[in-house]
């Protein structure tokens, strides 16, 4: 039942996957999950090629119970998420989504990411576009790891 709805899912949005976009994802992934993780992210660099300012307001995928648009912040010494309602993405720029900054969190998910697998997911922006992509499972250091630049 569930893959069916899935498919008709994906024929209801035929028509926007054919109207060409202004924004494109690029180095799309989520975060394979360790064994202890309850939860994933989605980074991208989303593009915008047009004209006007473009705000990513919601994400969903069937593989999660709830999706979050998040960012992360300082408080004090300590970094923490939080939820954001929405992302811009200026005209003829970007938003980078990536660990340690914004990122679409993924919660209640069905089962634990792992590398090699897709997941499908699909983006709402507010001039009511929705983009549906597939999004490729890789590894990811912790965010506070990969700020480490350090040469030994
Ligand atoms: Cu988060």
């Amino acid at each position: 039942m569930k893959l069916k709805a899935l498919a008709l899912a994906g024929l209801l949005l035929t028509p926007f996957a054919q109207a060409k976009s202004d924004i494109m994802a690029h180095d799309l992934y989520a975060r394979a999950m360790a064994p202890s993780s309850v939860t994933s992210a989605v980074f991208t660099t989303l593009m915008n090629h047009g004209d006007n300012e473009r705000t990513l307001i919601s994400a969903s995928t069937p593989a999660a119970g709830k999706v979050e648009l998040h960012d992360v912040i300082k408080d004090g010494d300590v970094m923490k998420m939080r939820q954001v309602q929405s992302i811009a993405i200026p005209a003829n720029g970007h938003a980078v989504l990536k660990p340690g900054s914004l990122h679409i969190m993924l919660f209640d998910l069905d089962k634990r990411l792992a590398e090699g697998e897709e997941i499908e997911m699909t983006l709402t922006f507010a001039n009511g576009e929705t983009q549906t992509l597939q999004v490729p499972v890789k590894k990811v250091m912790s965010g506070m790891k990969k700020m480490d630049h350090s040469h030994h």
